[in-house]
């Protein structure tokens, strides 16, 4: 089910549960600020999920609470790993759903990197 990402953040979400370490993640990178891992449902043979420590729960409320330094460090993680994935020369897409119509399901910021295949035009 789609959440609504206007209401506040609730941290037993289960982006926040793997944050806890009460449930696993095939982890790709990890600093101060930010863990990325492989989604459990890939939709491309590459599909690396990257979010924030911090309860956050969509791109809008990061980008309106975030500091600037945990939005740096968020936007310099997504293109490190994709560099050290070897995707920039193939290509990558970056995405983030924010609430209801996007069908954001988890209520905590997820940056989506999708690769490995031809993508295709971008989804309406
Ligand atoms: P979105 O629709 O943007 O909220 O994407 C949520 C993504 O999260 C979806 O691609 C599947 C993934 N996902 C859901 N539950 C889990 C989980 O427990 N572990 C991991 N690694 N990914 C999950």
């Amino acid at each position: 089910m789609p959440i609504d990402a206007t209401l506040p953040y609730d941290d037993s979400n289960i982006f926040a549960r793997i944050l806890r370490g009460e449930l696993p993640c095939r982890k790709v990178y990890e600093d101060e600020h930010v863990l990325a891992f492989h989604d459990i449902n890939p939709q491309a043979p590459v599909h690396i999920l990257v979010i924030p420590k911090g309860a956050y729960v969509s791109w809008d409320d990061f980008s309106e609470r975030g500091s600037d330094e945990e939005i740096a460090a968020l936007i310099r993680a997504v293109g490190k790993i994709a560099r050290d994935q070897g995707l920039v020369a193939p290509g990558y897409r970056v995405l983030a759903n924010v609430g209801l119509d996007s069908h954001q399901e988890i209520a905590h910021l997820h940056i989506h990197i999708f690769a490995g295949r031809p993508l295709g035009p971008m989804l309406a």
